[in-house]
This record gives C-alpha cells, structure tokens and sequence, in this order.
C-alpha cells in the first residue's frame, strides 16, 4: 500500500470549479495527458458548486479518472465517499477527525493536512496513509491558508515519520517543485500551476 501511495502523490491535481479557468472536465483531461498520478476534488471557497451540482460535477470528474485509471481522491466530503465510489479522502485539521473517517472506511486511502508540530503531535498519524505538507510556499488560492513553512516543514515531518509518504502542497510551480522533492517529499500536490495554465498538458510536464 504504501509504495502504492507514495508513487500517487507523484503529480497530484487539486482542484474544483472554482479553480478552473477552462472548463474543469477539459482541465481534467489534458492534465491526464500530461501524467499526473491522482486527482482531489475540492469543490470549495468562493464560487464553489453545492449539493446536487457539486455531486454531478464530481461524477463527471470521477467517470474520467476510471476511464484513465487516475487515484480520485475527495477533500473532506465524507457524504460523498460512496456515490463518487472514491479512492481516498483527504481531510484538514478543521474537519472530520481522521479516527471517523478510519472507523467508517477501513479500505480507503486516507490523507492529512498538517502545518505544524503541535498539530503532527495531536494527530492519529497512524491511521492515515500519507500526510499534506504545506503551505509550502504563500499561495493566492486558498485565501484561509495558513502561513508558508517553507521546503523544512518537509524535512521535519520526514525526520519524525521517515516512511510515511508525504506531499507538498501551496505555491508550487515548475520553478520550485524540485526543491519539494528533494527535501524529501514523494510528491506535490498543485491546483493554480496547472488549472490556469494556458497549455495544461505541458504544465504538469515540466512539473
Ligand atoms: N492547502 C494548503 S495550500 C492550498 C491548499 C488547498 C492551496 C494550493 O494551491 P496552489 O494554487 O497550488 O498554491
Ligand atoms: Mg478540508
């Protein structure tokens, strides 16, 4: 499971409507071409879709990533683990307690946000399969992020937790992504760098 995992958060697309500056099945698809390795949908803050349409819009996204054989992965919306027949979970700090989440789908693949010691310290990090890492650098798309702990927020989960796989996450481009990896990340996870790209393939290329 956990190399399985590891190779997932390679090149890992967040995203939703409120991202996308083309039409997000479109955004989906090129980014597919362009390899990445699993897709969250996050279907939130300012102009998100809500109840039925934000659920169809899942399904949409959901049916391409089974045609291209893409982990789906679902931010914090447990309601919606069954009728999008999701991979993974990814939840916060503010929202569903990993221990539920765990209690209710023993077989999906769970993941954590954590942006500092005392939350990594308070967190059941053995029940979940891999931890988000971030923000790494200051980002624009999330207007509640917390502030950037830089590339040694990763050295330091890595020391704790040496294999649990780890992905960054805010304000990776293709100029900085290296350097995530290389303190020791398995991957990056990234909306803007790829969903307002104007050639989305060959962002997720040059990640
Ligand atoms: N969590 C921490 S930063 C962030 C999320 C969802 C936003 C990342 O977006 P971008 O555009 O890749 O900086
Ligand atoms: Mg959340």
């Amino acid at each position: 499971m956990n190399l399985d995992v590891k190779n997932m958060l390679r090149r890992y697309l967040v995203m939703g409507s409120q991202n996308c500056v083309h039409e997000p099945e479109e955004t989906l698809k090129q980014a597919i071409a362009g390899g990445i390795t699993a897709f969250q949908y996050r279907e939130k803050g300012q102009g998100a879709l809500v109840g039925q349409a934000k659920e169809e819009l899942g399904w949409r996204l959901r049916r391409i990533c089974k045609k291209h054989d893409v982990p789906f992965f679902i931010n914090d919306d447990i309601e919606l683990v069954e009728s999008l027949e999701v991979d993974g979970i990814h939840v916060g700090q503010d929202d569903h307690h990993v221990d539920d989440v765990r209690r209710k789908h023993p077989d999906k693949i769970i993941g954590l946000s954590v942006s500092t010691i005392r939350e990594l310290e308070r967190s059941p990090i053995h029940q979940v399969d891999y931890l988000g890492a971030g923000p790494v650098f200051p980002t624009l798309t999330k207007v509640d992020a917390k502030r950037a702990v830089g590339i040694e927020w990763i050295t330091t989960i890595k020391k704790n937790y040496p294999t649990l796989p780890i992905v960054g996450i805010g304000g990776i481009d293709q100029q900085n992504a290296a350097s995530v990896l290389k303190a020791g990340a398995e991957g990056i996870a990234v909306i803007s760098a790829i969903t307002h790209a104007i050639n989305i393939e060959q962002a997720v290329r040059n990640l």
